[in-house]
């Protein structure tokens, strides 16, 4: 696959497995290679750091989603033929990398799954803050039957979402959730019927987006840093949060319009 410029959205140099559109305050990053099911190659690892890291400032929320039936077959397999140990650890180390910039990036990141969501697919959904399932979407993690282990994060974040007992599981015996599994025990935090994803993320990352950019970043920053803390620390760490963001101007605006009675009161949705 050669590199391509991106054909819309941001003019970024991607490579032609991903796509990039803008809608007002909102990117769309889209994973586009769907005649290998949106393997993620080292090429496209590379693309999503390009499109993180060189996000315009005035950008505050993203959805990631993928073209075909599948939101991604994860780690190309093609590219493990060659590795040798050392190799295979950088590679990790990389996808660790990236990712990171996706849950410790400026933005909140909601991921519209669909199809198969597996092994790096899942790992890169993970790294999200929200996800949005359809109801084609499953699961799985089959490292265990293809001899390797997940390396893009999975040790990490999916026992946070859904216990390492059933991670355990589904690397060991190759169990596959559905959809409304993944709901039940966390994958996703929103079910919604197929091909309603994306306006669904849409409509999310637009909500998330008309937000305090402080409070969003201290809801991806601090939020899971505290979550992992001993109390006390935590408890720290909040009240030191709740001040900051509180100090801002925004903030006073904010509270000043609910106040005057201009603000939008909290309604069941
Ligand atoms: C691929 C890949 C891939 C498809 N790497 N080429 N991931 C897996 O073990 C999942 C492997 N894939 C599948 O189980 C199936 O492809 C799907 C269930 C996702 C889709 O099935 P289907 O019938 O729609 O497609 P297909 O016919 O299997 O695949 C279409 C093409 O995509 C075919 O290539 P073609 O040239 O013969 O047309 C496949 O070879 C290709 N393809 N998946 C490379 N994964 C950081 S570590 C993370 C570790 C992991 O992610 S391990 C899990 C790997």
């Amino acid at each position: 696959m050669s590199p391509a410029k991106a054909k819309d959205g941001f003019g970024m140099d991607l490579p032609s497995s991903l796509r990039t559109e803008r809608r007002g305050e909102i990117a769309l990053l889209l994973l586009s290679r769907p005649n290998k099911r949106n393997a993620i190659d080292d090429e496209t690892v590379l693309g999503i750091e390009a499109f993180f890291t060189s996000l315009p400032a005035d950008v505050r929320a993203i959805v990631i989603h993928g073209e075909g039936e599948h939101f991604s077959a994860g780690l190309d397999l093609t590219e493990l033929k060659e590795r040798d140990v050392a190799a295979g650890i950088a590679h990790s180390r990389m996808w660790h990398r990236v990712f990171d910039r996706i849950e410790f990036g400026r933005v909140p990141v909601v991921a519209v799954l669909h199809g198969a969501v597996v092994g790096g697919g899942l790992e890169l959904a993970a790294a999200a803050h929200i996800r949005v399932a359809e109801r084609s979407a499953y699961y799985a993690l089959p490292e265990g039957a293809r001899g390797i282990y997940v390396g893009g994060g999975g040790s990490v974040r999916l026992p946070r979402l859904i216990g390492t007992a059933r991670v355990m599981d589904m690397m060991l015996t190759g169990r596959t959730y559905d959809a409304a599994e993944g709901q039940a025990i966390g994958i996703s935090q929103y079910l919604v019927e197929s091909g309603t994803g994306l306006a669904k993320g849409v409509e999310l990352a637009t909500t998330i987006a008309a937000n305090a950019p402080l409070t969003n970043f201290a809801v991806i920053h601090a939020l899971p840093r505290i979550a992992e803390q001993d109390s006390t620390s935590g408890y720290l760490m909040e009240s030191l949060m709740a001040a900051i963001a509180q100090g801002e101007d925004e903030a006073k605006a904010r509270l000043k319009d609910f106040l005057e009675k201009r603000g939008p009161k909290v309604i069941q949705r």
